[in-house]
């Protein structure tokens, strides 16, 4: 749960240029093929002269030839009642039988030798006439070729798995009229956000809604990957609006490429595009889906490719090469990054019967498990080249949040079985609220953030989801504390709450402070902006979900209608760069989170609980559900493809 786009990308280096063979694969599939061209022409150009020489030389020095010994050596062995023996192509000829039809045959080779000659010399007069245009389009056509293989191999069916348990997908209609207007509200947001999306922005990854056209951050790299499609998918399905849905996927089966040049982030790929794929695939059944989603995990795994294996923050999907932020302590990965990644990769496993990805996860965790933790925290920041912490910077907002999740994720996803995972959260969790969880003098539960050694008074938006997800959590927790973790959702649910309240359009600032007076306020202006997150309304959903308190109905509609009015223009949404102000300005972006998240977490609110319910369905930190699996613990023994 982090947003490294928002992060000052103060000493962002391009990538190294690696002109190494292996940074154009195809390039160095055409140049195999016009050596292989170059190399077979001088072969049998060769060969031709040398049968040639050998046939034309004076009879003597043929004569001379056999001589040596062969005829000598071989004579023994031929059966002279039939004239003679081919070996090896050569034909030797017996003792003087049949001199005639032996003179007929060297003729013939002869001919078909001096033939064979003149045609491959014309060929080379021919390819030497083309201009190099000609040649290389050639060259081109056979690239394409190669590549065209490639892809088909890419699609290949994927060996048939049994399917999870899919229960809850269906329509959620809530009873209650008032509720049901609601949730068509919601739906009609849906509808405007998609729309503009489609009409101005298609194929981009994001939407400029004031500008009217596409929009895309150093996240998803410099090519359009749909990234809102990809994201919207679930969404469109769950709230049945299934043109949408078919025309989203007719693009991602006819233009979703992830042979592109280009450097992604490999956190956020993960949660929205593998993890909107996956979803996706479970909720429609669609196999197009799980194929993309295991060839852009294909392109993923060279990120991994460390020397402690903890991956690289960003990789390219052409070249594979990886890096990590300029930004980022000392050379460092990011905590919530790289910890969120378990969830989408186990499907990966579990689906593909390929236990790769199943592995890449597990020895980051392994590796997190052995390592010292100051004050049983985890630091955000963690060297690939060394395996050691970087600056000691605790966060359960940006930078930390949802590896926190996806400990509890594990669990729950693993319908219970990955005790350990559960164990690491438990830990976790007991160190956070004896470090970081205080209360404000005006009696707000917050979270604050760490900084070698001293607490920072201070959430962010992203540190909202946590009410959630210690109500998620609740269930299963040590020393049934069940009813303490409920309460502290709560708690947090109210103190994010405040943070609308607070202000002027009613929607919540990107952090706020508890210190010297100001209670769940932003102080600094560039604290002050709502980019169309979802964590509290996140929050309020499961906390409904959990209590049935109808405030939380209350809390979501307040947000809707703040959206609605404040976010909303002719092209989409917005977000706004002031929460404080009565006349806000448009940051001009629609995230696709806005449709992955926010709205789906909003329309769940207003939904029935027999739609997704949490037994069966875990959503991954983008609001992807994906469903349980009744795997035992570390073995996805569940699957038929490890037994
Ligand atoms: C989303 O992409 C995900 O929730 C992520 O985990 C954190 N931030 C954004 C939304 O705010």
């Amino acid at each position: 749960m982090t947003t490294p786009a928002l992060l000052p990308l103060s000493g962002r280096r391009l990538p190294p240029l690696n002109l190494g063979a292996s940074a154009f694969p195809h390039h160095r599939a055409t140049l195999r093929l016009s050596e292989k061209f170059i190399l077979l022409l001088i072969l049998s150009a060769f060969i031709t002269l040398c049968f040639g020489a050998f046939f034309f030389l004076p009879d003597s020095s043929k004569h001379k030839r056999f001589d040596l010994g062969l005829e000598d050596v071989l004579i023994p062995h031929v059966d002279t009642s039939k004239g003679g023996k081919n070996l090896g192509g050569f034909l030797i000829h017996g003792q003087g039988h049949d001199e005639h039809r032996h003179r007929e045959e060297e003729e013939r080779l002869r001919n078909k030798i001096r033939a064979d000659h003149e045609k491959a010399l014309e060929e080379a007069k021919e390819k030497l006439k083309k201009s190099r245009d000609e040649i290389q389009a050639e060259i081109q056509t056979e690239k394409n070729k190669v590549v065209q293989e490639l892809k088909k191999k890419d699609s290949k069916p994927l060996p048939p798995v049994p399917l999870p348990n899919l229960i809850g997908i269906n329509s959620g209609e809530p009873a209650d009229p008032d509720i049901r207007e609601k949730r068509n509200k919601i739906k009609e947001m849906m509808k405007h956000a998609w729309d503009n999306y489609r009409q101005y922005g298609w194929g981009h990854n994001e939407l400029k809604p004031i500008a009217r056209k596409g929009h895309s951050t150093n996240i998803f790299g410099n090519s359009q990957m749909g990234a809102t499609i990809v994201d919207a998918l679930d969404t469109l399905y769950i709230m049945g609006l299934h043109d949408e849905f078919r025309e989203g996927q007719e693009w991602i089966d006819k233009n979703l490429d992830f042979s592109v040049n280009s450097e992604v982030s490999v956190f956020e790929v993960n949660i929205r595009f593998i993890g909107g794929l996956l979803a996706a695939y479970y909720l429609s059944g669609q196999e197009v889906f799980k194929i993309k989603a295991v060839q852009l995990a294909g392109k993923l795994l060279p990120a991994f490719n460390t020397p402690t294996g903890i991956p690289w923050a960003m990789v390219n999907l052409k070249s594979g090469v990886g890096r990590n932020w300029g930004w980022a302590s000392a050379g460092s990965s990011i905590l919530a990054e790289f910890g969120t990644l378990h969830m989408e990769f186990v499907h990966l496993s579990y689906l593909t019967g390929d236990p790769i990805y199943y592995n890449k996860v597990m020895h980051i965790r392994k590796l997190l498990q052995k390592m010292d933790r100051p004050n049983g925290l985890y630091p955000n920041y963690l060297n690939p080249r060394t395996g050691r912490w970087g600056q000691h910077h605790t966060s359960v907002g940006g930078l930390g949040d949802s590896f926190y999740e996806y400990l509890l994720k594990a669990w729950l996803m693993s319908d219970k079985m990955d005790t350990e995972a559960r164990k690491m959260y438990d830990d976790a969790i007991e160190a956070i609220e004896k470090h970081l969880i205080r209360k404000s003098n005006g009696g707000l539960t917050f979270i604050g953030e760490w900084k070698n050694g001293h607490l920072e008074r201070k959430m962010g938006h992203l540190t909202c989801f946590a009410g959630g997800m210690f109500a998620l959590g609740a269930d299963g927790s040590r020393d049934d504390k069940a009813g303490h973790y409920l309460q502290l959702g709560a708690e947090i649910a109210h103190t994010c709450h405040e943070s609308y309240d607070r202000t002027t359009l009613k929607l919540g600032p990107e952090a706020f402070k508890f210190d010297g007076g100001v209670e769940a306020v932003a102080v600094r202006q560039n604290e002050k902006y709502y980019i169309l997150r979802p964590e509290v309304i996140e929050t309020y959903w499961y906390m409904w979900r959990f209590t049935h308190d109808p405030k939380y109905r209350q809390w979501g509609w307040e947000a809707a209608q703040a959206i609605d009015k404040y976010c909303r223009v002719s092209g989409g949404f917005s977000g706004v760069k002031d929460v404080y102000s009565s006349s806000p300005t448009y940051d001009d972006v629609q995230q696709s989170f806005f449709l992955a998240e926010t709205l789906k977490y909003l329309y769940l609110l207003f939904s029935s609980d027999d739609l997704l319910p949490l037994d069966n369905w875990v959503f991954n930190t983008e609001a992807h559900p994906l469903p349980v699996l009744h795997l035992a613990n570390t073995t996805l023994s569940g699957n038929p493809a490890y037994r």
